[in-house]
């Protein structure tokens, strides 16, 4: 049987060792740039009191769709209830945006006027 001619894969080749300078001195230069990759703004979840939302369906709202326990939402719902308003939770803008659909989207099915806005964290 005639073996058949395999060619293997050429390698790449050998990264270049001289420095840019062309000096062949094997130097490496290194160039300090400034970084330009700034972490994401973060939004805040606010919620504003009502005189009609009742205080049950907060707390629910908050343990729901802000992932808190039914102690930590209390206190949260408390504190709107007291100073007008509340932060709920702190997350990117898109996700933040999909919290206040979300809790919109409870309050009107239920009938309740609760409001909640997204807002950049300073
Ligand atoms: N103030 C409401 C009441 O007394 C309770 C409430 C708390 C409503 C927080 C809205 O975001 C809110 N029933």
């Amino acid at each position: 049987m005639k073996s058949m001619a395999t060619k293997l894969p050429s390698r790449p080749p050998a990264p270049k060792t001289e420095s840019p300078d062309g000096d062949g001195g094997g130097s490496v230069v290194l160039e300090r740039r400034r970084q330009k990759v700034k972490p994401p703004q973060m939004h805040q979840v606010v919620m504003l009191n009502d005189d009609y939302t009742p205080m049950e369906f907060v707390v629910v709202v908050i343990q729901e769709f802000f992932s808190k326990d039914r102690e930590t939402a209390t206190q949260i719902m408390l504190k709107i209830h007291l100073d007008g308003k509340g932060v709920c939770g702190v997350y990117s803008k898109d996700v933040a945006a999909t919290k206040v659909d979300q809790v919109r989207d409870a309050a009107n099915k239920a009938g309740h006027p609760l409001q909640c806005l997204s807002e950049p964290v300073e």
